[in-house]
């Protein structure tokens, strides 16, 4: 296993040093510039009058002069051993979890709360609080460890309770569930992806809100991540991004322990993180010794950090994994207990006390009420801000208030598109495109893109403007539209992160076969609650000519799988209306369009207010003796086939259910209304029929990829037709003959 290696010249080269904390340079200058502050025993040692005196003359003379002072000393050393011990505790008490990753990152975590971090406890939603994101969210014991000690409204039992039913520290971090949480994290490369929302939401705030005198937006959003984050595709997409925007105030912490679960990283992860960065356009540097309890390297390393801010940082940390056990350095550290003897051993080599758990000593305590009045103040100071901004500014004011309470506009419903039948056919994607055409404008927290399809997905409305950084002149900060490439997945994190940061509702777009290259983070969406809306174009076989790469068979079961997701699948003018209404008024709630690339009818009998509940009745009839239910373009199939077997003397009705989620909500008599009992039930929908047996007892669609060629050809092939329609509800009719109709909507 590989230690931090001691260094074999302790002399500082100011020159050299200078430059490294303004750009990543070859690491024999950069090791040479922060081992003097390095631990050479790669044991822990309390942190000396005389070491920190000449650390901290010495950081003067490697960072610009003007440095604000960045000293540590005693009781900072205690607090950092505290946390890693109390982070030991928890995960032995648990009996499960993982005490590496806190053991190892106390040092970084303990620096960016106590010197940096402006948040206020007591207020965890204060709107212009720095955010912190744990990314490797598997060391949540640490975090849940400093939101205790800082003062957040979790207790020492809660920490007892670590990984327990009900508690508040859960086995990794869930946003909205413990309070100072701001993202879900665990899944790896998520909480820094999403971070980069955070940051991109701090810039377009800052830009839209912020006057001369009132900087009412100036948080920063820092993140500490492990070798798996880094490893993950969704990061470097993300990471990518965040280089090209320019993120200045965007600032992680790579806890770079050269460990993951298989082993040493040697096994596969031997890139130059650092290079990788810098050619995404950020900014690196790196500090040899993060295992130090005097961790004024970090320290100097964040604040050359903010200097720099046009491109977010990136502060590669050299750690030991579960730095105090007698395992340190080892995966075998990275997710088990300790186990008594190593713990204890742990607490006497970190200089607590080993017959004690959960041990905070008081001048820790007085540390960190310290810290807490600070982020009080600090609050408090914004407060004041705002009531003099409120005075000078009262409708920019009163605007941000608006978004911050989740409030939409006055009159946003009446600006919905309501269409007839007389109006032409148009693909629901046009349709989309035209709603967000009358909306956007009076919609300001409304704020996405598409993954690289904008002309595909119809996502840009006239007047928008690019969020770019001002010096590209594609666009400024204040804009609304993102570009977000050919990176799904990291375009659904970082929607995440808007969501999370407070007063925007985000959207982002792709063809709906590629939501499942998102799934990571679309998945996050509904676990973490964030109202995002997924713009999913070319939902079907009808796409037609890409083939079956591009047809998304399954897709809309998975998503519809998804619990607290909603999923529509507007069939016309009046049901995208509707469906963009129900996710605009879904706060807590992710939605999901899947819209068509081709034409569609405006239905007669087709309603806004009924996509709200899920499901209605198109047409009714008299003494139907069949159920026709559709979705999306294939809806317009079903009042065709209605048509048809009158002809044919059969009495047919038809049900549009846009969105089962919704549908399953309802009241059973209202369901009982849309399937009446005793009438059988045929689905009509060109993709793949699995999941309609909730409601249908026979389907029409697909048991298989679909097919590359003109559309209404590779519809004709799956007998996605009228003629095939008509044909299932004669076969359908026959089967029940005689026979009682089970009732679908009867479920244990
Ligand atoms: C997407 C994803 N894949 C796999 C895992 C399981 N997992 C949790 S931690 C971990 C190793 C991560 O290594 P590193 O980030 O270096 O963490 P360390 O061992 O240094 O704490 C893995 C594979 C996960 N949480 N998320
Ligand atoms: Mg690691």
């Amino acid at each position: 296993m590989s230690a931090p290696a001691p260094s074999s010249d302790p002399t500082p080269e100011p020159a050299a040093a200078t430059m490294s904390l303004t750009r990543q340079r070859p690491r024999s200058f950069i090791a040479r510039a922060f081992s003097y502050f390095k631990s050479h025993s790669g044991l822990p040692r309390r942190a000396s009058t005389s070491q920190l005196s000449r650390s901290s003359s010495t950081a003067a003379s490697t960072c610009s002069s003007n440095m604000s002072a960045t000293t540590f000393d005693a009781t900072d050393a205690l607090a950092i051993n505290t946390i890693r011990c109390l982070a030991a505790d928890m995960v032995q008490k648990a009996n499960s979890g993982h005490p590496g990753a806190p053991m190892g990152c106390a040092p970084m975590a303990h620096t960016l709360f106590s010197r940096f971090i402006r948040c206020n406890p007591r207020n965890p939603k204060w709107i212009n609080r720095d955010r912190f994101v744990l990314s490797n969210g598997h060391g949540c014991a640490l975090q849940y460890v400093m939101l205790h000690l800082l003062g957040y409204d979790l207790s020492m039992d809660d920490l007892k309770a670590f990984r327990q039913l009900g508690s508040k520290t859960p086995g990794h971090p869930e946003a909205g569930h413990t309070p100072g949480i701001e993202l879900t994290t665990g899944p790896l490369g998520q909480g820094i992806s999403s971070a980069v929302g955070l940051a991109i939401a701090e810039a377009h705030m800052a830009a839209t809100f912020n006057r001369p005198g009132f900087e009412l937006f100036d948080n920063y959003t820092y993140v500490i991540l492990g070798d798996g984050c880094l490893q993950e595709g969704v990061a470097s997409e993300a990471m990518s991004l965040a280089g090209h925007l320019q993120l200045g105030k965007l600032i992680a912490l790579y806890d770079d322990n050269h460990i993951q679960i298989d082993g040493d990283t040697e096994l596969g992860f031997t890139e130059d993180v650092c290079k990788r960065m810098e050619s995404y356009g950020w900014h690196t540097l790196v500090v040899s010794d993060g295992d130090s309890t005097n961790p004024i390297a970090i320290a100097q390393a964040v604040e050359a950090a903010k200097k720099v801010t046009d491109k977010p940082t990136l502060i590669k940390v050299r750690t030991t994994i579960g730095f105090g056990s007698a395992k340190a350095g080892q995966e075998k550290v990275h997710g088990s207990p300790l186990g008594a003897a190593d713990l204890a051993h742990a607490k006497k080599t970190l200089g607590l006390n080993p017959d004690e758990t959960f041990q905070v000593p008081q001048s820790v305590r007085d540390l960190f009420a310290k810290i807490t009045a600070r982020g009080v103040a600090a609050e408090e100071a914004w407060n004041t801000l705002f009531k003099q901004y409120q005075q000078a500014h009262p409708e920019l004011a009163a605007e941000l208030a608006r978004r911050q309470k989740g409030e939409l506009p006055a009159g946003l419903k009446e600006r919905l598109p309501k269409y007839t039948p007389a109006d032409a056919p148009v693909a629901t994607r046009k349709l989309s495109e035209n709603l967000l055409n009358a909306v956007a404008e009076h919609l300001p927290e409304l704020m996405g893109g598409s993954a690289d399809l904008t002309g595909s997905n119809l996502t840009r409305w006239k007047t928008a403007t690019d969020f770019q950084p001002p010096a590209t002149k594609l666009g400024d900060y204040a804009g609304r539209y993102l570009r977000f490439g050919v990176r799904e997945h990291g375009m659904a994190a970082i929607c995440n992160g808007l969501s999370a940061y407070g007063g925007f509702i985000p959207f982002c777009a792709t063809f709906l076969v590629f939501a499942q290259y998102a799934a990571g983070a679309t998945r996050l969406s509904s676990l973490s609650h964030h109202q995002v809306l997924y713009v999913m174009t070319h939902d079907s076989i009808g796409l037609g000519e890409d083939g079956p790469t591009h047809q998304p068979i399954e897709t809309l079961a998975v998503l519809r799988a998804t619990p607290n997701t909603l999923v529509f699948r507007p069939a016309d003018g009046n049901e995208v209306s509707g469906a963009y209404w129900a996710a605009l008024t879904a706060s807590h709630t992710p939605s999901v369009f899947a819209l068509s690339r081709q034409n569609v009818p405006h239905l007669e009998g087709s309603s806004a207010d009924g996509v709200t509940r899920g499901g209605y009745v198109l047409s009714e009839a008299k003494n139907a003796q069949i159920t026709l239910v559709g979705t999306g373009t294939e809806l317009s199939l079903a009042v065709d086939a209605a048509k048809k077997l009158r002809e044919q003397g059969i009495v047919a009705r038809v049900v549009s259910l846009p969105c089962w989620q919704l549908f399953d909500a309802q009241p059973r008599a209202y369901q009982d209304e849309v399937f009446p009992a005793g009438i059988p039930v045929v689905s009509v929908e060109a993709l793949g029929v699995f999941g309609w047996e909730r409601y249908a007892h026979a389907s029409v669609g697909l048991h298989g990829f679909g097919a590359s060629g003109p559309a209404p050809q590779v519809y004709k092939q799956f007998g996605i037709t009228v003629e095939g329609l008509v044909e299932k509800a004669q076969a359908t009719l026959k089967y029940f003959a005689g026979k009682p109709v089970p009732n679908k909507l009867d479920r244990i």
